[in-house]
């Protein structure tokens, strides 16, 4: 992976009109153009607040920052109690132990593998569930004929910020007497039917790594109506203690630092302005895609409060190209456009060895793991950035099959041109 500093570096002017790097052109921008580049807020207040972690020299464990910060994340989610965490993963692991899961959880492929991981690493069994092609959630659909005497829940996801199919998960939920959780990591700040995402199910989690669209450098939060479940949540948390020396729980340490709750405060203060700008690069995306062939931008529902912190686009077969090709291209170009969540969890280890195939037949996810692709967003890319991006892939889509033979193939995902000698790994994918 390419570091730089924090300039967004220039876009090549030499190149010739219509020119491709993959043809041997110069690349379209001479630094990376990412998707997860973090949004930054107001750095003045962020040393401010640093400022006063270290005068206090109060820097984890119980805090006032990560006490402020549950507040302001327990306010945007409309519930009553936010727990934050060191990272959204252990968000996870800790709501899926407070609400007692065990044996089976039903949850979607189609998610980044730490959704799976989380039950799987406390003994759990993931069964995955295809999703439904238009929303890429778990298909409610296909749920039930899921449930077995050892089913304890359903783990969906919110992907992209785009909410699950909330009261029909819900429903299957009470009629079989499952508890319901959402890994709700995308979708911060995002509602579903009106309702502010947060204050579904038994609880969701957030995950605020570097990444996303409100971020604390590394964090999480398990949010959730539930006082009983709350505090087992803390319990967990914090090794199972509940008092100063009194343990009574099997616990962890899933706590948040001071300095990340200063990020995290700091960042949540802009989430207005990080929204608007994604929405003005969704809707540019939009524009300089209209009408390209066989690419089409993933929509978000406007009636819906969304912060469009991914922007997918969806390759089909007119495109002439395939997705992985197009992310060639782009590559070559310096735009780091990547394939989440290629190819889904019942792909990868443990799960494609440990179950039975017939299990792991998941056509729909499959075929959303090969078509599509994901552009860089938030206040990294400006609006003439996203003109360049879109233009390229304009450019790949008319030269479609030529130049898809013309493309070396590559084994195994592509590195960023003009690699720092510091670095050099492709991330892998
Ligand atoms: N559930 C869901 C549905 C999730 O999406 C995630 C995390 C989780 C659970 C778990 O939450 P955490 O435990 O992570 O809080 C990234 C993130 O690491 C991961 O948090 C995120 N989902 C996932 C969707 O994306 P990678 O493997 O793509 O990260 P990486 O290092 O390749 O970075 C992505 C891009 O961002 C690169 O082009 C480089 C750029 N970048 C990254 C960092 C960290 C920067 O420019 N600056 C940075 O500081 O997983």
């Amino acid at each position: 992976m390419q570091y730089e500093s924090g300039t967004p570096g220039r876009r090549r002017s030499s190149r010739s009109r219509g020119g491709l790097a993959v043809l041997g052109d110069d690349p379209a921008f001479d630094r990376p153009r990412h998707v997860g580049r973090p949004n930054i807020g107001d750095r003045d207040k962020l040393m401010a607040r640093i400022e006063g972690v270290l005068d206090r020299n109060w820097l984890t464990n119980g805090g006032p920052l990560v006490e402020e910060f549950e507040g302001e994340v327990a306010a945007v989610s409309g519930v009553r109690h936010a727990i934050a965490t060191c990272n959204g993963t252990l968000a996870l692991e800790i709501a899926i132990s407070a609400a007692g899961l065990a044996g089976e959880v039903i949850t979607t492929p189609f998610t980044f593998v730490a959704t799976a991981h989380a039950l799987r690493r406390l003994g759990i069994t993931p069964v995955f569930c295809d999703v439904d092609p238009v929303t890429h959630n778990i298909d409610p659909a296909q749920v039930e004929r899921l449930v077995t005497p050892r089913t304890t829940g359903i783990l969906g996801v919110h992907l992209w910020g785009r909410p699950c199919a909330v009261d029909e998960l819900t429903d299957i939920a009470d009629r079989h007497g499952l508890r319901l959780l959402f890994d709700a990591s995308h979708a911060l700040a995002c509602s579903s039917g009106g309702r502010m995402i947060g204050g579904f199910g038994a609880a969701e989690t957030f995950s605020f790594h570097a990444t996303k669209f409100v971020n604390s450098f590394e964090g999480g939060a398990i949010v959730t109506d539930d006082d009983a479940l709350a505090e087992r949540a803390r319990l967990i948390r914090n090794f199972g203690f509940a008092d100063y020396d009194q343990v009574r729980a099997l616990g962890t340490n899933g706590k948040m630092a001071e300095v990340a709750a200063a990020m995290g405060l700091t960042s949540l203060e802009s989430r207005d302005r990080f929204t608007a700008v994604n929405h003005q690069n969704h809707a540019a995306y939009r524009t300089g895609l209209a009408g390209v062939q066989g690419i089409e931008v993933v929509p978000y529902d406007d009636e819906e409060l969304t912060t469009r912190q991914y922007v997918v686009v969806e390759v089909d077969e007119t495109a002439g190209l395939s997705r992985d090709d197009l992310q060639e291209v782009l590559w070559a170009e310096n735009v780091l456009a990547r394939r989440y969540f290629y190819p889904g969890c019942h792909r990868v280890e443990p799960y494609v060895t440990e179950q039975d195939e017939q299990r792991l037949l998941m056509p729909a996810t499959d075929r959303l793991a090969h078509r599509l692709l994901t552009l860089p967003t938030g206040t990294g890319v400006d609006a003439t950035d996203i003109d360049v991006i879109a233009g390229i892939i304009e450019r790949a889509v008319e030269l479609g099959p030529l130049l898809a033979s013309a493309l070396p193939r590559r084994q195994p995902a592509p590195t960023p041109v003009a690699p720092m000698p510091s670095d050099g790994q492709a991330s892998p994918e």
